[in-house]
């Protein structure tokens, strides 16, 4: 009898107790989770713990052991999986997973393989207390009747769960306050609520989403469009209209960061190209990228339309039906042809969806291009060299004026290529994706070369504007080691900040040509590429909704503000709830970066607010003040 009632409670009081250990385990081990104290160690440690009590506490409701064991048992693997899961993600992309992220399905096929180089053969160690909780069910398997458990002693459980959560709560809010009610950082959430409670959070936060839609109405624009007119910032004369009528030619060059530019591996440049080519371009040299999880979707997003990405998801994915005002919306009504070129399907980060809300006439996507064995490398395809040279025969066919974005693919993770690609070795540290890095950017530098080369010899570069950016980064903080030894310093949050720098270069044959070019140091970013570039083209932007100022007037706020809530002003570098001197580098004063933690918190809920009510929708469009003809 004894033996009996022990056995009833052994098995839920393994599993909690298991999931609970290996949960911990897997934060100190698989996140890089920043703790300043003994409290956060504390909350970390027992943050899982509430979710785990209350859903394994359901299995005491079962009155027969072969549905009690099966349901604990589901719900350990759930659980395992989606830990599991997170690390996995972890590793690739140094965040957690959301909900938005776990149904970007259509992305899965093609991530598959970079997926695939994050798992290691001894993962299977995440799985382990399964086979050990298997066993000990199959051990006390004679045990068929159970002793139902007390009423009593059911609630003195849920008691002590409870009691648990708000525990974990209460600690929380003392070293966090406002945690929920400010989630840019997904970090913080997981550090103090744990991870299971964070994944329900989440369900949480997207069903409120769904609902705000329905709810918003009109009203809600007033206040923005009033913080937008203060902060609206008055083109440079002398740059307006610089490029009006010529054709925009966009480029987003995958996860390229700044630090490789006028660099070299043993002795060799890494992008040759570009070197040259900022000397006859600006070149904006404090150009940050602002993307969150949505990676390059995100980054199209903010360039297009001068507003922030979600802090959860890709906009691309959970607000494909959302209004918007994109440059591409813009250009179009001043009757440019619009399109955006990317030889990857079509589906990809939704973007068959989204492009029709951006205003693209035509989305030039795989099934466009001619994709052989040979001019492909896999995983991701085509290989940038070969699409340009096939984008180039469908510009010469567009008419013109055309505003056309196009997307390379071939540097990015797990940065693959061909030998016969290879123009520079690796480099030589502890990560083999940092070291093939350097060879896949030299391999697009190459590709771009031969891409201004081709639009010259077709005759379509005189009348255009030639814009690149970097759309994010290309190496996480997972090789951080490796980056620390190429850069020959330690790589601080402060560091890691200006990592986040990414190419900005506007060429503009017959202005910045012949070495007539300039380095800008601005501190900016991907958000001021629409009110820039559109400014070029001589259309006022006064009145839209943008986030974002001309780069090239006196009056930019010389700030960047990150999708966390993080910020760099010229003075101040904010990352990692720490505040920096923009010149020493070394922690400061909190104080001091205060009144911009505000600013920047206002701004990205106003951005949010118009993406979760789909604000645009109610936005009267001005008539355009000037026509290009
Ligand atoms: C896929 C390409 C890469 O089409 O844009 O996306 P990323 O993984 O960089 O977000
Ligand atoms: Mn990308």
């Amino acid at each position: 009898m004894n033996k009996l009632k022990k056995a009833n409670m052994l098995i839920p009081v393994f599993a909690i107790v298991m999931l609970w250990l290996k949960t911990y385990f897997v934060y100190k081990t698989s996140f890089n989770i920043k703790i300043e104290n003994i409290m956060q160690e504390f909350i970390l440690f027992i943050n899982p713990l509430s979710f785990i009590l209350f859903v394994i506490g359901v299995s005491l409701f079962f009155k027969r052991d072969s549905l009690r064991n099966g349901y604990i048992i589901t719900v350990s693997i759930i659980l395992s999986i989606i830990l599991y899961s997170n690390v996995v993600f972890y590793r690739f992309f140094t965040d957690f997973l959301t909900l938005p992220v776990l149904f970007q399905t259509s992305n899965f096929g093609d991530l598959k393989e970079s997926a695939i180089t994050e798992i290691n053969w001894y993962d299977f160690i995440y799985f382990l207390d399964l086979v050990l909780l298997i066993a000990l069910m199959k051990l006390y398997k004679n045990a068929e009747k159970l002793n139902p458990i007390k009423k009593l002693n059911r609630r003195a459980y849920f008691l002590i769960a409870a009691a648990m959560l708000f525990l974990n709560l209460g600690l929380a809010e003392t070293e966090r306050p406002q945690l929920l009610t400010r989630t840019f950082d997904r970090e913080m959430l997981i550090k103090n609520l744990g991870t299971y409670n964070y994944h329900l959070y989440d369900v949480f936060l997207q069903s409120k989403s769904s609902a705000q839609r329905a709810l918003a109405d009109s009203s809600e624009l007033a206040a923005i469009e009033n913080y937008i007119e203060t902060n609206y910032v008055e083109p440079n004369s002398e740059m307006f209209g610089v490029a009006k009528g010529r054709n925009v030619i966009l480029v987003s060059l995958e996860s390229i960061q700044s630090f490789v530019i006028n660099n070299d591996v043993y002795g060799q440049e890494i992008t040759p190209f570009l070197n040259d080519f900022i000397k006859d371009s600006y070149y904006f040299d404090n150009f940050y990228h602002q993307t969150a999880q949505g990676k390059t979707s995100d980054s199209e997003f903010i360039v297009e339309n001068s507003m922030y990405g979600l802090s959860r998801g890709a906009v691309f994915f959970t607000h494909s039906g959302n209004t918007l005002n994109a440059m591409a919306n813009q250009l179009r009504d001043m009757g440019y042809y619009t399109s955006a070129m990317h030889a990857n399907n079509k589906s990809f980060w939704n973007r068959d969806i989204m492009y029709e809300a951006i205003g693209y006439d035509y989305y030039y996507s795989a099934a466009d291009y001619e994709i052989t064995p040979e001019n492909s490398k896999e995983p991701w395809g085509m290989k940038d060299k070969y699409f340009f040279e096939q984008s180039v025969e469908k510009m010469k066919m567009m008419r013109q004026p055309f505003y056309t974005k196009m997307i390379t693919l071939t540097n990015h993770h797990p940065f693959h290529l061909d030998e016969e690609d290879k123009l520079i070795p690796e480099y030589d540290s502890n990560s083999g994706t940092f070291n093939r890095y350097f060879t896949t950017v030299r391999y697009m530098d190459e590709a771009l070369k031969e891409f201004i080369q081709e639009l010259e010899d077709q005759g379509i570069y005189e009348n255009s504007i030639i814009v690149l950016y970097g759309d994010h980064y290309g190496i996480s903080e997972n090789h951080n080691e490796a980056m620390q030894q190429y850069l020959g310093k330690e790589v601080t949050p402060f560091v890691n900040a200006d990592l986040q720098k990414v190419p900005f270069i506007i060429h503009i044959p017959g202005v910045t040509d012949e070495g007539n070019g300039s380095v800008i140091s601005t501190v900016s970013g991907q958000i001021d590429v629409k009110p820039t570039l559109l400014n070029l083209i001589g259309i006022d932007t006064r009145g839209d909704i943008q986030f974002g100022g001309d780069v090239f007037s006196e009056e930019h706020p010389n700030t960047v503000i990150f999708r966390d809530g993080s910020f760099i002003t010229q003075e101040y570098v904010f990352t990692n709830n720490t505040c920096f001197s923009a010149i020493s580098g070394e922690p400061i004063e909190p104080s001091l970066c205060e009144p911009f933690q505000e600013k920047a918190t206002k701004e990205l809920e106003y951005s949010d607010k118009i993406i979760y009510g789909d604000l645009l929708r109610f936005y009267e469009k001005r008539d355009q003040k000037l026509s290009i003809q």
